[in-house]
């Protein structure tokens, strides 16, 4: 469909949608030739112009447009319905309408189950001037529908004030599935503490992208963030500060539950990390008896890594990890238990080996499946276990072909590269905040790249998907991980999206460019990179 066309739609906002399509078969030229600038914003976005791109886009037809009569019907099921109640809180406040949610009706917005090829993510989007219908066979696929249609729709739709419309939708049918089933984020809570209503805020961004795991970083040597029952000095002690000395923080198992329910209300599973042998300050700091040495160590408030180690031959350390696991497995209903790994500097090799060879074990003993940074690869990695590839372009060749040669032996890969996904990274030299050790990542560097021949040497099929963490040793606000994730989260979210084919930056910045009026619209202010054409300059 031609941007002519599409701007005349927008001359006739109030226009009766009969008299409207023959107005538009009748005189395309001078309608265009006379839309005011307002009535020429309202052209419905283009149907690809979605992030992450879709699979598969057939544009044509009349679009859809919402009006005060536009219904959101479901099936009659009570997750579905709650997928219509999230749409309905998001339509109401912006477009004014009642938006009723019902068990019955035709024409407005419909969200259906039904067999099909759309796989456990997939989805068909169907827009055309009587309604517009989503389908699915799993109820996350209905899920990742509508953010396409919150996408579809004007920016100001993300606003809590009523808007002016016109509401439209595209006409046409989208059809999407993912590439890869694990699309995740991390964010580190322990070197800066996140309360649960700013991981809320970060999960619903993410939501939006499609990203369906939250790496949640509980520990480092800076702060342990999760209660436990039978050591319960790590979050009282090990939790009471962060990076530069403040007051830190934890979550009760009440709160953590809170978070892993709201991830899972927007379709994330959540990952816990335990970062372990190394990475353990603030634990060797809660209890004495942890020390090869017995002595607990200060709470620490840098942000060197590498001298931390929890004591390998010591039996109380499996008792600790046994615990800590076991109370966590029965926080968690998601598969995964990341269990660190790296940077186990004041580990020696042997001992990295032993520790890892006890732990994972134990991990499969509460019916979780491990996960680890990608040294792990060097140790003895669990069958089923996935290693998080976090190493760079400069990372030597010895070490990536450790991680290939696992991968070719069955280990599958969650794909970090430090510098293209770590948002943490700063964009420039003169961006702040941020760290450098793996270089200044710009946003195209960030997008153009293929998870699926990243590593040489390891296998496409062992690449389980990508991930994009966010530490936090210089974040400390809400707006600093917004600034951070925005807008190189979206690419990633795409990398782990989006079929290969549709790979490219030319279109990639032009979709992203989109965006941004909805970053303003849900307040998030992004990174105003100078390779992305924004709207407003
Ligand atoms: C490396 S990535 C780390 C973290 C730091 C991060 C900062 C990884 C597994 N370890 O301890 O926070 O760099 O970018």
């Amino acid at each position: 469909m031609g941007a002519l066309v599409r701007r005349h739609h927008g001359t006739t906002p109030r226009t009766p949608r009969l008299l409207g399509s023959l107005l538009l078969v009748a005189a395309a030229g001078a309608f265009t030739l006379g839309a005011a600038p307002a009535a020429r914003a309202a052209a419905p976005a283009p149907l690809d112009q979605v992030v992450p791109a879709p699979a598969s886009v057939q544009p044509g037809g009349t679009p859809y447009t919402l009006t005060r009569a536009t219904g959101v019907h479901v099936d009659h099921n009570a997750e579905v319905r709650r997928i219509g109640a999230y749409l309905t809180a998001i339509l109401r406040p912006s477009t004014g309408y009642p938006v009723p949610l019902t068990d019955s009706g035709t024409g407005g917005i419909r969200l259906h189950l039904a067999k099909g090829d759309f796989g456990a993510e997939g989805y068909r989007l169907q827009s055309a001037a009587d309604g517009v219908t989503l389908t699915a066979s799993t109820p996350a696929g209905l899920f990742h529908g509508v953010q396409t249609l919150r996408q579809l729709l004007p920016a100001s739709v993300e606003r809590k004030t009523v808007q002016t419309g016109p509401w439209r939708i595209a006409g046409g049918t989208v059809e999407d599935r993912p590439r890869y089933a694990y699309r995740g984020a991390m964010l580190d809570v322990s070197r800066h503490f996140f309360t649960v209503a700013q991981v809320e805020r970060y999960i619903d961004q993410l939501a939006l992208y499609k990203i369906n795991e939250l790496h949640l970083h509980l520990s480092d040597d800076q702060g342990w963030r999760i209660a436990v029952d039978s050591w319960p000095r790590l979050a009282t002690h090990g939790g009471s500060t962060e990076v530069g000395g403040g007051k830190g923080g934890y979550y009760t198992k009440a709160q953590y539950q809170q978070i892993v329910r709201y991830a899972a209300s927007r379709y994330l599973e959540v990952v816990p990390e335990i970062d372990m042998p190394g990475h353990t300050n603030a634990a060797l700091s809660s209890y004495a008896r942890l020390n090869c040495d017995g002595v607990a160590p200060p709470l620490y408030t840098g942000t060197q890594v590498g001298f931390s180690s929890l004591c390998v031959p010591k039996k109380v350390t499996y008792d600790f990890a046994d615990d800590v696991i076991r109370e966590l497995a029965a926080l968690t209903p998601g598969r995964y238990l990341h269990i660190g790994g790296d940077e186990a500097h004041s580990t020696s090799h042997a001992d990295y080996v032993a520790f890892m060879d006890r732990v994972q074990p134990i991990v499969a003993r509460y019916g979780k499946t491990v996960i680890g940074w990608h040294q792990l690869t060097g140790a003895h990695p669990a069958e089923g276990a996935l290693a998080q590839y976090w190493g760079l372009d400069g990372t030597s060749a010895t070490e990536k072909a450790q991680v290939a040669e696992a991968a070719r032996n069955g280990t599958g890969l969650i794909l970090s590269p430090a510098d293209r996904v770590y948002l943490d990274m700063k964009y420039t030299k003169s961006t702040k905040p941020g760290t450098t050790w793996a270089g200044t990542v710009e946003v195209q560097r960030s997008y153009d790249w293929n998870p699926g021949a990243y590593l040489a040497g390891a296998p496409a099929s062992a690449v389980k998907g990508v991930e994009a963490p966010l530490w936090s040793e210089t974040l400390k606000t809400s707006a600093d991980i917004e600034y951070m994730a925005f807008p190189r989260l979206p690419g990633a979210a795409e990398l782990g999206w989006s079929p290969a084919a549709t790979h490219d930056w030319t279109t990639y910045r032009r979709r992203l460019a989109a965006q941004a009026p909805r970053w303003d619209a849900l307040g998030i202010a992004y990174y105003k990179s100078p390779q992305v054409p924004w709207p407003n300059g």
